[in-house]
């Protein structure tokens, strides 16, 4: 039976869900399955990390003539907008004023903003799509603990906007990845311990904030996400078997 197939045990209808939880024969009466999972969005559903990148380096070519080297994608990654700005002015030696500060964030985001327009389903990484309906289809409970302001928008270009329980805003936790606050908003909307979660994150800073949360991290990249309780290289190696066995494995 393939995962998550109803199977009709009498004519009653009584009906079991056949997870890769029970298939390895650990009963969900006792709660030894997880029961969410909380998604990264950009380089997760997405690949728009690499918009983020193409917009700061603009900003940056635009307004000190200067270009950001490749390592610091990654610093950036999973890190809110205004904590982004910070790192590229500390590696650029620059302080600016609040209101300057302010008008490079917005314009920053303003060139992300549109090339996002042509976004659509066909954007969806790969192997996204199937694991999102996979784990809906066995009931579980799905969150998005995204650091961006415009998740709701991308989600909805990708025609996910319906896919998830729960959003987490980013702009409501206290502090952003690499603390835990928004993995934990967002298992907190769903009625969920962090325990019961796995996070699934493509970033240091979001490997970190997962792990900080006391939840069971799933690193989708390079050997930089060593510290993630499992690693993946693509998001096309996810499986729902492949990431219950995983927090099973961690948990
Ligand atoms: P925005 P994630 C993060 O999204 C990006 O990785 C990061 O590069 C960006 O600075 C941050 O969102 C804020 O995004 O400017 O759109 O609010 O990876 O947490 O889904
Ligand atoms: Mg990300």
């Amino acid at each position: 039976m393939a995962v998550g197939q109803a199977l009709l045990l009498n004519e009653e209808a009584v009906v079991i869900q056949l997870t890769p939880c029970l298939k390895r024969g650990v009963t969900l009466m006792f709660g030894f399955c997880m029961k969410g999972v909380l998604f990264d969005l950009d380089g997760v559903i997405a690949d728009t990390a690499v918009f983020h990148f193409a917009a700061w380096r603009k900003l940056v070519r635009d307004h000190f003539q200067a270009e950001l080297p490749d390592e610091l994608e990654e610093k950036t990654k999973g890190v809110s907008r205004e904590d982004s700005l910070k790192v590229i002015l500390d590696y650029l030696q620059l302080t600016v004023s609040d209101e300057e500060f302010a008008a490079l964030a917005a314009e920053k985001n303003e060139a992300y903003v549109d090339t996002l327009e042509d976004l659509k389903p066909a954007h969806i990484l790969p192997g996204i799509a199937d694991l999102i309906s996979d784990f809906k289809q066995a009931g579980l409970k799905l969150g998005l603990a995204s650091a961006s302001k415009n998740g709701p928008i991308i989600l909805d270009k990708l025609g996910l906007a319906d896919a998830f329980d729960a959003i987490a805003d980013p702009a409501k936790v206290a502090q952003g990845k690499p603390a835990p606050d928004i993995f934990l908003a967002a298992a907190a909307a769903l009625n969920l311990q962090p325990a019961d979660c796995v996070g699934l994150e493509d970033s240091v800073a979001g490997v970190t904030a997962i792990n900080a949360a006391g939840m069971v991290s799933i690193g989708i990249g390079g050997a930089e996400l060593a510290h993630a309780s499992e690693r993946f290289e693509s998001t096309s190696d996810l499986s729902y078997p492949a990431i219950e066995a995983a927090w099973q494995a961690n948990r």
